[in-house]
């Protein structure tokens, strides 16, 4: 089921359900080289969602401001290649959302253990606007908040369930989002955990 959030955003019910298992595996693998870390925003605060990445860009925060790197800071080492899997999935959730040809060269991979939330911010650290960003929900579900061009704009709030997918393109690309508190909760493949992969077009 898809579902025109508002101009731009189509959530896509279930749509990485089949994949879901394989997802998570894939997410273990990249873990292993590219361990989930708790960056330090540019304010020097220890964000609450630990994240890593997957593809030639991966995206990161620390006192020096958000960017976009081909370098795990960790390791000082290249990010671990995308699994062909996960471009694919991007790639038809996004044709299906009516973006042909979206071609991910970034995938971060959020991971929201009880408690950890994401502000309400804009994703504009991607020099390419045209492209959309497609977001893969796993695991426990979560409340997302979904705002207006201007941070005052009053939220909606929408339930992101596991195997959820959302393509965010066009006008809804700038749009003032962020993530709830996660409630303690759980789920048979990730037990208290959500984790949440945005793939992007960074470059
Ligand atoms: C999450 N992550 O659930 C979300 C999914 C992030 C982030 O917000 O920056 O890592 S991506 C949601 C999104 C992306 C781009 C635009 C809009 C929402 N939007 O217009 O609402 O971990
Ligand atoms: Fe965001």
């Amino acid at each position: 089921r898809a579902l025109d959030l508002d101009s731009g955003a189509v959530l896509l019910e279930g749509y990485a359900l089949s994949m879901a298992e394989d997802l998570l595996g894939a997410v273990a693998t990249i873990a292993e080289t590219a361990p989930f870390r708790h960056l330090e925003t540019p304010g020097g605060r220890r964000m609450s969602v630990a994240m890593t990445n997957t593809g030639r860009l991966g995206w990161v925060s620390d006192r020096r401001g958000y960017r976009y790197d081909e370098i795990d800071p960790l390791s000082d080492r290249p990010w671990p290649a995308m699994p062909s899997a996960f471009a694919a999935l991007a790639r038809s959730a996004a044709a299906a959302a009516g973006f042909e040809g979206f071609a991910p060269e970034a995938c971060l991979v959020n991971r929201y253990e009880p408690g950890a939330k994401l502000s309400l911010h804009q994703d504009r650290d991607e020099r390419n606007l045209d492209q959309p960003i497609v977001s893969v929900s796993l695991g426990v579900e979560a409340t997302f908040l979904w705002g207006g061009a201007t941070r005052a704009d009053r939220a909606r709030r929408i339930r992101l369930r596991h195997g959820d997918v959302v393509v965010w393109g066009g006008p809804a690309r700038l749009t003032f989002h962020g993530v709830d508190a996660l409630a303690r909760s759980e789920h048979p493949l990730t037990g208290a955990l959500r984790y949440n992969l945005t793939f992007r077009r960074a470059s």
